[in-house]
């Protein structure tokens, strides 16, 4: 799939986006060519970039283990970590061609012709990338991850209306690239000649521009620096599963916020921290049948404290947006699906333990533990489900 926007956000509106399906010959071709035709030379024409072919899943015997690391540098994790993972559910995922799989499809092969760009953004998942530039010329622009407001800078307001990194930066846009520099951001450009490599760290912003047709290799993969993205994306698929399954199951009870249920808003938003194990869905309305938008686990570190700022019934609402940029519902109390204690206000909970005697913490520390019991019961049942 050839895309004239790459990556697709949330607020692109896939209506008014060019894509275009064709063989992989025909993409290399489009790429060598399309900036020596007529529309192109007059600057009238789009150009479709092949961002993120998934060329494994094509071709697996291509495909080597190694590719998983960068030579050298850092120690692979990533497959020895998903194998690991998957054994400590007990999902009987043993099968070399199945968790290959997975590691294969973090190998994206991208085609482009003069022009193409892979607009500023960072990684999904906390993942780092290699990218290997096999043809052509490229050049990247990179960021650091504590620049984040100055890259993005309305990213809290435009999240707010429901679009994501509205004014996202465009190295090459001068105004843009006046601006940056009056704030302060610092730009790390390179060209890519073919034959070399630019490693992304974990949440290190980037962009990319064929100088000429280029062919690039792309892998995400994950070390001790990160792994926990990895653990993150391993939970939020299995989560996802276990849920699917629920529903066609019926297992799932039909909850539905009552219309006229009082809502409270709390401003600033209330913190909360996720304390249910193994997880908390994120819904996109409070309804047990509804999609979900995201995943907590208390583990995370990325969205290990959640804002909330309406409540509905025994709905919250979560006052950050979430995944992509929407607004969620979290189940208050539970109790209908068998989640014990979904949330706790960490300052809350912290002035509780404090003016605590000892009496009383024994007591609660009792009454935790017997909780820890029943979660870990809770997770035995979903997994020994997840293998049924
Ligand atoms: O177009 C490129 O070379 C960059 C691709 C990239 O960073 C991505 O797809 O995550
Ligand atoms: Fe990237």
């Amino acid at each position: 799939m050839c895309k004239q926007r790459a990556p697709l956000f949330h607020e692109d509106q896939t209506s008014d986006t060019l894509m275009a399906e064709c063989t992989l010959r025909e993409a290399m071709e489009y790429a060598r060519t399309a900036h020596t035709s007529d529309a192109a030379e007059r600057g009238e024409a789009a150009v479709l970039y092949m961002n993120g072919w998934d060329v494994f899943e094509a071709m697996p015997h291509l495909w080597h283990e190694s590719m998983d690391k960068l030579p050298g540098s850092t120690t692979p994790l990533t497959l020895p970590e998903w194998r690991r993972l998957h054994a400590t559910i007990g999902s009987g995922e043993t099968d070399e061609e199945v968790l290959t799989k997975k590691a294969r499809g973090l190998c994206k092969l991208f085609v482009g012709p003069v022009g193409a760009i892979t607009r500023i953004h960072q990684d999904n998942s906390n993942a780092h990338a290699w990218l290997c530039n096999i043809r052509g010329r490229k050049l990247y622009v990179l960021c650091r991850p504590s620049d984040s407001d100055k890259v993005a800078p309305n990213r809290a307001a435009s999240k707010a209306h429901g679009t994501v990194y509205g004014s996202r930066l465009d190295p090459l846009d001068p105004a843009m690239q006046r601006r940056a520099r009056e704030g302060g951001l610092e730009l790390f450009a390179t060209v890519l000649e073919p034959g070399q490599t630019i490693l992304a760290p974990d949440g290190w912003w980037h962009y990319a521009v064929s100088l000429t047709p280029t062919i690039t290799l792309m892998n995400n993969f994950w070390d001790g620096a990160n792994l926990f993205g990895l653990h993150d994306m391993f939970y939020d698929n299995l989560s996802r599963v276990v849920d699917a399954n629920n529903r066609e199951s019926g297992k799932a009870p039909r909850v539905a916020a009552a219309e006229d249920a009082p809502v409270t808003t709390h401003d600033p938003p209330v913190l909360y921290r996720v304390v249910h194990a193994p997880w908390v869905y994120v819904r996109s309305e409070p309804s047990t049948v509804a999609p979900v938008l995201g995943v907590l686990r208390p583990q995370s570190k990325a969205h290990c404290v959640v804002a909330i700022g309406l409540q509905k019934d025994g709905w919250l609402r979560t006052a950050e947006p979430f995944d992509k940029g929407v607004h969620g519902w979290m189940l208050a109390h539970g109790g209908a699906v068998g989640l014990a204690k979904l949330l706790m206000v960490p300052e809350k909970a912290l002035q509780e333990a404090q003016s605590m005697n000892a009496d009383e913490r024994r007591r609660l520390t009792e009454q935790m533990q017997l909780q820890q019991q029943q979660q870990q019961q809770q997770q035995r049942e979903l997994q020994q489900q997840l293998v049924r």
